[in-house]
C-alpha cells in the first residue's frame, strides 16, 4: 500500500489558507476513512448483567418520578464510545426502562424507530397508533416511525423491558426529533397479532389487494415465538442455528427499517457459531444461561443480560445447561446494511 503524504510535509501557510476556506486536503486522512482491508471499530464487545442493574434500576423508579423522567431509562453504554453519545453501536441505542403500576409515559411520536422487548412484569401496555398492546414477558412491540404511542401499566409491581432504537442513526442524519401529543382514543377489542396475524400461511384476504402495508403487526408474542422456535428445532441438526427473523408478515420483509429482530434457541449442552457479518447487534438473554464469545472476549451471561457485538466479528454461544434450552433475542442493523448495499457475511 502507498505510504501517503502527511500534514506535517505541507507548509503552515498552506493549510492556514485552506483552513480559511473550509478546506482540508484528502490525502493525510484518507487511510483514516478507508482503512485498510477491514473497518476500523470504536465499539467493543461488552456484556451487561441485568441482576447487577436491577436495583439500580429500581432506585431510580425511588428517585425521579416519572414526570420528571417522561421516559425512565437506564442507557447501555458501549465502553468503546464516549458515554454522552448513548451507543451500544454505532446505529443502536439500548436501555432499561421502568414504568411502575398505575403510571403512565405520556403520548408522543418521533422519527427514529423504536422496538420493546419485555424483561419482566405483567400488565404493561403500549397503546401505537390506538392499538392497545398488551405486554408480556418476552413480547416484542413495534413503535415505528411517526407512529403515536403511549406506555401503561394497569397490573401490580415494577414492569420492565428493553428498548432499542436507531436513534443513533437518525441523530447523525440530523433527523431526529419528537412531538408531544394528548393521549389517544383506543380502538377497543384485541390487536392484530390476536385477531389477523394468527398462523403463519394464512392472511386475511383482503392483503391480496394491498401488497404493501407499512406495519400491520406491531406485537409479536413471545410464546407463539417460542413455540416455533421449539418447533424448528426437530428439523435443524445440532450446532445449526436454529433462528427466527421479526418480519412483516404481508411482505416476509424485515418488520423495521434500520434494525432488524431475531430469536435464537440454543438446545441443551448446544454450541452455535454465529458468521462474522458487515451489521452491528445487541444480543438480549430472554431465557437460559450460557456462554459467548464475541470478536475473542468471553462473557458469562445469565437471563435478561445484554451483550454488544461490533461490526465484522464472530460470535459464538454456548448453552451451559445440560438440560434447558436458552433463548435469545437479537437486535442488529443488518436490514440498513442490505439497503445500503454493504452487507457481508463471511
Ligand atoms: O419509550 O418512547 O428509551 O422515546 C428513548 C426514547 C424510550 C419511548 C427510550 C423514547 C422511548
Amino acid at each position: 500500500m502507498t505510504e501517503l503524504g502527511t500534514l506535517d510535509e505541507l507548509p503552515q501557510r498552506y493549510i492556514q489558507e485552506l483552513s480559511d476556506l473550509d478546506l482540508v486536503p484528502l490525502w493525510p486522512f484518507l487511510r483514516g476513512f478507508l482503512p485498510y482491508g477491514k473497518p476500523e471499530r470504536k465499539t467493543q464487545p461488552a456484556h451487561w448483567s441485568y441482576e447487577t442493574i436491577r436495583p439500580l434500576l429500581m432506585e431510580a423508579g425511588e428517585l425521579t418520578p416519572i414526570e420528571k423522567a417522561e421516559r425512565r431509562v437506564l442507557v447501555l453504554c458501549n465502553p468503546g464510545h464516549d458515554p454522552e453519545d448513548a451507543l451500544v453501536t454505532p446505529s443502536i441505542y439500548a436501555g432499561l426502562q421502568l414504568i411502575k403500576p398505575g403510571e403512565t409515559a405520556p403520548n408522543h411520536k418521533h422519527s427514529p424507530s423504536a422496538v420493546r422487548l419485555v424483561v419482566e412484569g405483567n400488565g404493561g401496555f403500549t397503546t401505537v397508533r390506538g392499538e392497545k398492546l398488551p405486554m408480556e414477558p418476552g413480547d416484542l412491540i413495534l413503535t415505528p416511525p411517526h407512529l403515536w404511542h403511549e406506555h401503561g401499566h394497569e397490573g401490580d409491581g415494577p414492569i420492565v423491558w428493553m428498548d432499542a432504537l436507531d436513534l443513533p442513526l437518525i441523530y447523525n442524519l440530523e433527523a431526529s426529533y419528537s412531538i408531544e401529543g394528548d393521549s389517544q382514543e383506543v380502538r377497543p377489542g384485541p390487536d392484530s397479532s390476536q385477531t389477523l396475524y394468527r398462523r403463519s400461511g394464512v392472511l386475511p384476504y383482503s392483503a391480496l389487494d394491498n401488497r404493501d402495508p407499512k406495519f400491520p403487526l406491531l406485537r409479536f408474542p413471545w410464546q407463539e415465538v417460542k413455540t416455533a422456535l421449539n418447533d424448528m428445532s426437530r428439523g435443524v441438526s445440532l450446532g445449526q442455528p436454529v433462528r427466527l427473523a421479526y418480519v412483516n408478515p404481508q411482505t416476509g420483509q424485515e418488520c423495521m427499517p434500520v434494525l432488524g429482530f431475531s430469536a435464537l434457541m440454543l438446545r441443551p449442552g448446544e454450541e452455535v457459531l454465529l458468521p462474522r457479518r458487515s451489521a452491528s447487534g445487541l444480543l438480549k438473554v430472554v431465557e437460559g444461561r450460557g456462554q459467548a464469545d464475541i470478536d475473542g472476549q468471553c462473557f458469562d451471561w445469565e437471563q435478561h443480560d445484554m451483550m454488544a457485538v461490533p461490526t465484522h466479528s464472530p460470535v459464538k454461544l454456548a448453552n451451559r445447561s445440560n438440560s434447558q434450552p436458552a433463548y435469545l433475542f437479537i437486535v442488529d442493523d443488518a436490514p440498513l446494511h442490505r439497503k445500503l448495499g454493504i452487507y457481508e457475511e463471511y
